[in-house]
C-alpha cells in the first residue's frame, strides 16, 4: 500500500532542503566555477582536505568538454602522470594505446570525477550561471561571486544576482576564462591581462597549462583551459592529462594559501 502524498509536502520538502543548502553555501572556503575535468578534479582534492567547496555549473550536467570529447567519438585520451592519478585516486579504467597514451571512456570519467568529489564533501550547484565577481579593496582581492539561474540568463530577463562569498574563487570555465575575463573587464585597476589562447601545440600546451596554473590575483585562481586563455598558451586538442594535473595543482596551491 502506498503512502498518501500531499502535494504541498512535496513542495515544502524541496524548498526547505534547497534553502538550507543555499543558506549553508552562501559562504564557502572555495567556489569553483565550472564542472569540467579541471574543476571537478580540483573539487575532489579541496574537499578531501576539509575545505568547504562549492562547484557552480551553468549546465544541468557534469563534465564540461569531456562528453563531447574528440569530435563526439566516445573516447578521450590522457597521458602519464594524469593516467596514474585517474586510475589511483578516481578508479577510472585505462586502455593502454601505446606511445604513453591511454584511452578512457568519457562517461566513466565524468561519473567517477563527480562521485569522488561529492563523496569527499564537495557540493555541486547545477543550472547556475556565474555573472560577476565580488571584490574588496585594501588590499584588492576577489571575495566571491554574483550568480543567477541559467534559465534566467537564457531568457534574457533582467534580474539582480545573489552572492556567494568565498576565500578563494577558481575559474575552471574552459576556453573563455569567463570569471577572469569579467574581473579584468570591469576592474581595469586590477591590471589583469587576458592574453588569449594560441593555436595547437599539444606537448608544450600540456606542460605549460600545469606550470601556469595558480593565482591570478588575491582570491582568484585559474585552472584548466582557462589557464591558456589567461596566459596566452597553446591549445592541446582532445588530450585531457593537463586538465587533471591542473585541477590537482590549483587545489594544492589553494590549500597551501588558505593555511597561511
Ligand atoms: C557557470 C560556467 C560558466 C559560467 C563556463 O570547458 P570545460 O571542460 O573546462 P576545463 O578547462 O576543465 O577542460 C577543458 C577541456 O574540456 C577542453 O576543452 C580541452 C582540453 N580543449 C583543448 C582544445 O584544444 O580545445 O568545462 C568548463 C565548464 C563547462 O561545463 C561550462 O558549462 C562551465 O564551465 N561554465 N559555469 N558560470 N559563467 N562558464
Amino acid at each position: 500500500m502506498g503512502i498518501s502524498i500531499s502535494e504541498a509536502r512535496i513542495t515544502q520538502a524541496i524548498v526547505r532542503s534547497a534553502m538550507k543548502f543555499l543558506d549553508e553555501y552562501s559562504r564557502v572556503d572555495v567556489a569553483i566555477v565550472g564542472a569540467g575535468p579541471s574543476g571537478m578534479t580540483a573539487a575532489y582534492y579541496l574537499a578531501k582536505a576539509g575545505l568547504r567547496t562549492l562547484v557552480i555549473e551553468r549546465r544541468f550536467s557534469f563534465g564540461g568538454g569531456i562528453g563531447g570529447a574528440a569530435s563526439h567519438l566516445p573516447s578521450i585520451v590522457v597521458e602519464y602522470p594524469a593516467s596514474e592519478i585517474l586510475s589511483r585516486d578516481f578508479g577510472v579504467r585505462l586502455q593502454d594505446m601505446g606511445d604513453g597514451l591511454f584511452a578512457v571512456d568519457p562517461a566513466e570519467m565524468i561519473a567517477k570525477l563527480a562521485v569522488k568529489g561529492i563523496e569527499a564533501g564537495a557540493k555541486f550547484l547545477l543550472g547556475v550561471h556565474v555573472d560577476d565577481v565580488i571584490y574588496k579593496d585594501n588590499p584588492p582581492r576577489i571575495a566571491g561571486l554574483a550568480v543567477y539561474w541559467s534559465t534566467v540568463q537564457m531568457a534574457g530577463v533582467h534580474t539582480d544576482p545573489f552572492f556567494i562569498e568565498a576565500k578563494a574563487v577558481v575559474d575552471a570555465t574552459g576556453h573563455d576564462a569567463e570569471v577572469v575575463a569579467v574581473a579584468a573587464r570591469k576592474n581595469p585597476e586590477f591590471g589583469i591581462e587576458l592574453r588569449g589562447e594560441r593555436s595547437a601545440y599539444a606537448s608544450t600546451a600540456e606542460d605549460l597549462v600545469v606550470k601556469y596554473t595558480g593565482k591570478v590575483m588575491e582570491g582568484l585562481y585559474v585552472t584548466g583551459m582557462a589557464v591558456a586563455a589567461v596566459h596566452g598558451l597553446p591549445r592541446m586538442g582532445p588530450i585531457f592529462g593537463s586538465m587533471i594535473m591542473s585541477g590537482k595543482r590549483v587545489a594544492e596551491i589553494i590549500i597551501d594559501d588558505l593555511r597561511k
